[in-house]
């Protein structure tokens, strides 16, 4: 069965992939596992329709057959359970995987969130300036432990898995600052993930997205 997954109409970011649907089309890929994607607008996600997929009315969702999943990390994980090649089978090596998806979603992204969020939320109060060092240094604080953790290694625990991949979409998150350049060897993790044949391949799928609502006005 071909799962549906839902995706912005109109992504803010104009096609630089850092929607949350990101993730959850590059292990589609990585699994080998065609898709097709239902486009929604801000106005459909808060609607009943899409609430009924998602309480908190946002994207991503995932519908199979009579499943229906909402979180991008869930979701990553149940295509990871169901496919080879995103959750090594050793099940020692699994588990240290699945604990750098977590490690990816609830240590590393808040703070790189937080900081992103202050900017259009609180760029222009007075506090802002003085609030930004803060929020920067927090994200510092865990560059710098997984820049310590990763080393001079390919991936996080071995082989490539789902732990790398939501790792790199959270570390993408930082483009467009220059808080990446001051951990080369996570710069070059974060370039290597975005090589991956599977990477392009769903990052080109969300471009057209936003190409193709450009050119239709
Ligand atoms: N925890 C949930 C998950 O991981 O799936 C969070 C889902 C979420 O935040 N979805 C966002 C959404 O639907 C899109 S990804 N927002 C609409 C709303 O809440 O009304 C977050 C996002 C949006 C835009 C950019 N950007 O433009 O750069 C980056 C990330």
């Amino acid at each position: 069965m071909i799962p549906t997954i839902t995706a912005f109409e109109q992504s803010p970011d104009r096609g630089k992939g850092q929607a949350r649907d990101m993730r959850v089309r590059w292990a589609l890929e990585e699994a080998g596992q065609p898709y097709n994607v239902r486009l929604v607008s801000f106005k459909a996600m808060k609607e009943p329709a899409h609430r009924a997929l998602h309480p908190f009315g946002q994207i991503p969702t995932y519908e199979e057959g009579d499943l229906a999943l909402f979180e991008s990390g869930a979701i990553v994980f149940h295509i990871a359970e169901r496919h080879a090649g995103l959750l090594p089978d050793d099940g020692n090596a699994r588990a240290r995987a699945i604990t750098w998806m977590l490690a990816a979603l609830n240590t590393m992204e808040p703070p790189i969130v937080e900081r992103e969020q202050a900017r259009y939320l609180e760029g222009g109060k007075t506090w802002y300036d003085q609030r930004l060092p803060i929020l920067e240094d927090r994200v510092r604080v865990r560059l710098d432990q997984l820049s310590g953790r990763l080393g001079d290694a390919d991936w996080l625990d071995g082989t490539f898995s789902a732990g790398d991949l939501l790792m790199v979409t959270v570390l993408r998150r930082l483009n467009g600052t220059d808080m990446l350049d001051e951990y080369p060897n996570l710069a070059a993790y974060v370039a290597r993930g975005e090589t991956r044949p599977a990477f392009r391949r769903a990052f080109d799928a969300q471009l057209a997205v936003f190409n193709a609502a450009r050119s239709n006005g």
